[in-house]
């Protein structure tokens, strides 16, 4: 018995039902289908029979072949570009430990997610331009070689550069840029937009930056409609809580502009990691329960015919009961092996094979690497409504390494070819080398007017240009003089208040600046009152994409809870993650939408650089511009809720981070001083560096500034 046949006694009353709903499908359409669905749905609950839909389906792609648009270019064409892209990146790398053996890199990632990288590039992800923002990519880090290796194809990095993999240091030396290994702004700020490499923070900072693009379009500040949020990530990826803890808030917030792509090859580092489990499932259920868009896309189009075939369900049973341990054998063994093992399971299933060799068996593609397929899950996403959309992408991990890597336990640190693997390789992909060219690892790229060279070309220019790229202009900001939203605080003549306070006031002033005040973002992680910013709430409002649909237990008061949709504090709730992420999206918009903001994220410093320390060194990575303030900070502060309230750390681990100018300011004029300085650096100057301020919380005595500290306040010390 399957989890997806049930125990029947009546095999005619079943057939009945079935039949029922075959015709209803038939006659009426998907669309009404679904109604009657739902109305059983709700009846069967109202009866109390304890019974709802299961999340999963069966393990087969969710779009059927009737429902699969035309692929709309060259097929032959984009299948050997992939090649060539494929054999330059497997070249880099390989290259790279020839010559420094601890070099280290990537091929089996790429290896199964360049398929899923092709079809973006050729059809779908968009490229800023002066008319057009650009959709943002986020790219699965260890895949970063088949990207550098497509750049070398479009000419924008040369053989030199090729040559300095993982060299950032030697390749300028020579005339090469260096590459980095994984995706990073800050030694390749003109190519990589966001840094990816720490796993889980692509996916929680795609989903920030996806609803970012909203909040700019709902408050007036920048069209973002049309624009597109792709994340490509790892399946073993999705098990870091980042990756999993905003799922629900990219469907609550109905982000149709975030699609991410799960390359589920089923091998993580080590190995399948839950190999008697079924990623795809999991991943399916999690999903569709956190009420995302989910499109299985499973197998690719010569599997068709044998689903077609599969008049007994065998086909769709085995699948459907196959675990990934078993599923990554079957991809590292050859065509008898599966004819034999997995075929060989039943009569059924080895009567669908009879007409085919062991070389087609082998051939067989899982859906990742399907161009048609991926262009129609791709292609079905982007028409999502109301909804992220996750398509679940089944590939194997080293796809065409052979018995060098692929489905091979070892395969993700696979970083060496011999040469009959090189030869096996270039024969597999079909690639024009000599067995010379192939042993010496040569990279290839096509002649400018070859065939190849000109579609490529031509459908990025159809996309509006070249991806990654990442720009850096917009216009200043102005910021007002010091004295007018902080002269209380500057001559402050002995005033007793708390330098929280004292930012409060600040800001509430600030955010009354005609040009400054409406770039200003307020982020709180449900903290707004602890700060004593309950105020804010009426005056600007908390950012809702679908306003205030309920009266404010408080609406009498002047103070009263406000959600609009053009408010603009975010409050993310008890998720620190999901706050930085927020403010990591605020705090790039300079460079992301060309549009500079300043992001103010207070929390208590605890739960700063001690819990997302890893997300805040992603800023730095990314060139963050904005404020970070540890309030309730010091020894000293919320003494009586004990010392986890007690932050006498965080300036330890924020002087760790080379472009975070941190200050542990004790008066408010110091703070005046410091946020001045800032708010110039980055909104004026163009500086890209970020503050972390801490922040107290006794009211005491605040003296007035002496005259002329203020250079020694930002170097940090000075005579009072
Ligand atoms: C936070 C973090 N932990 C661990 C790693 C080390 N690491 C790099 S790749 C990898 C496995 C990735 O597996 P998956 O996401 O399935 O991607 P695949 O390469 O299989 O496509 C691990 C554990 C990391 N980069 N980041």
């Amino acid at each position: 018995m399957n989890g997806f046949t049930h125990a029947v006694t009546d095999q005619q009353e079943l057939d009945e039902w079935r039949d029922a709903l075959a015709s209803l499908v038939a006659n009426a359409g998907p669309e009404r289908a679904r109604q009657i669905l739902d109305l059983l749905a709700e009846d069967a609950s109202a009866a109390h029979i304890d019974w709802k839909p299961r999340h999963g389906t069966p393990y087969i792609n969710s779009i059927s072949v009737t429902q699969q648009p035309a692929f709309p270019g060259d097929l032959a064409t984009e299948e050997r570009l992939a090649s060539l892209v494929r054999w330059n990146a497997l070249a880099m790398v390989v290259r790279a430990n020839q010559a420094y053996g601890e070099l280290g890199g990537h091929i089996a990632s790429y290896a199964s997610a360049a398929d899923l990288f092709e079809v973006g590039f050729n059809h779908f992800f968009r490229a800023r331009n002066p008319g057009f923002g650009g959709d943002l990519v986020f790219y699965q880090p260890h895949s970063a070689p088949g990207i550098y290796a497509r750049a070398f194809l479009e000419g924008r990095l040369s053989e030199n550069d090729l040559s300095h993999y993982r060299q950032e240091i030697g390749g300028p030396a020579v005339g090469a840029r260096g590459l980095s290994s994984y995706p990073h702004p800050w030694l390749m700020p003109d190519f990589w937009q966001f840094p990816t490499g720490s796993m889980g923070i692509g996916p929680i900072s795609s989903i920030f930056q996806a609803r970012f693009m909203r909040y700019l379009q709902h408050r007036g500040l920048q069209d973002t409609t049309d624009r597109h949020v792709w994340g490509v990530f790892g399946d073993g990826e999705m098990d870091e809580p980042e990756s999993m803890s905003a799922l629900t808030l990219a469907a609550r917030e109905g982000l149709d502009n975030l699609t991410w792509v799960v390359n589920c090859n089923l091998q993580r580092l080590d190995g399948p990691v839950r190999g008697n489990g079924r990623i795809i499932d999991e991943l399916e259920a999690l999903f569709a329960g956190a009420g995302w868009n989910v499109i299985k896309l499973v197998w690719g189009s010569d599997w068709d015919a044998l689903l077609a075939n599969d008049t007994d369900g065998a086909l769709v049973h085995t699948l459907s009961n196959t675990v990934d341990g078993q599923f990554q054998t079957f991809a590292a063994k050859d065509g008898a092996y599966n004819r034999a093992h997995f075929f060989g399971q039943s009569e059924s299933l080895a009567r669908l094979v009879e007409g085919m060799s062991d070389e087609q068996i082998d051939r067989l593609k899982r859906g990742g690497h399907d161009m048609v397929k991926i262009h129609a899950a791709y292609h079905a996403a982007r028409r999502s409504k109301g909804k992220p959309t996750v398509i679940l992408a089944q590939t194997k991990k080293g796809f065409g390494m052979g018995e060098a890597g692929q489905g091979k336990m070892t395969t993700h640190q696979q970083k060496k070819l011999d040469r009959e693997a090189l030869i096996a390789f270039r024969n597999r992909f079909q690639l024009p080398l000599t067995d010379e060219q192939a042993e010496s690892l040569s990279f290839f790229k096509p002649a400018p007017d070859s065939l190849e060279s000109r579609y490529l070309h031509q459908r990025r220019q159809a996309l509006g240009g070249y991806v990654p790229s990442r720009g850096q202009t917009a216009a200043p900001v102005a910021v007002p003089a010091v004295s007018g939203y902080a002269g209380f605080a500057t001559a402050a003549d002995g005033k007793e208040m708390s330098t929280t306070m004292a930012f409060v006031r600040m800001l509430t002033h600030l955010l009354k600046d005609n040009a400054l005040g409406p770039r200003i973002v307020p982020i709180v992680a449900d903290e707004a009152r602890t700060f004593g910013m309950a105020n804010l709430f009426k005056q600007i409002g908390i950012y809702s994409s679908v306003g205030q649909r309920y009266e404010p237990e408080d609406i009498g008061s002047i103070l009263s809870y406000r959600e609009a949709t053009d408010g603009q504090i975010l409050e993310e709730g008890i998720s620190e993650a999901s706050a930085i992420s927020s403010w990591v999206a605020a705090a790039t918009s300079y460079s992301v939408h060309g549009l500079r903001m300043l992001p103010f994220y207070i929390y208590y410093s605890m739960f700063g650089f001690q819990r997302v320390g890893d997300l805040i060194w992603a800023a730095a990575d990314q060139r963050a511009r904005g404020f970070l303030l540890g309030a309730t900070a010091g020894r000293t502060t919320l003494g009586g809720e004990g010392l986890q309230h007690q932050d006498g750390s965080s300036h330890l681990t924020a002087a760790t981070v080379p472009n975070c100018r941190a200050y542990d300011p004790a008066f408010a004029g110091e703070f005046a001083v410091i946020l001045d300085h800032g708010m110039r650096q980055m909104l004026e100057h163009d500086v890209d560096e970020f503050y972390y301020v801490t922040l107290m919380n006794e009211n005491y005595p605040q003296p007035s500034l002496p005259d002329g500290v203020e250079a020694a306040i930002i170097k940090g010390m000075y005579r009072l």
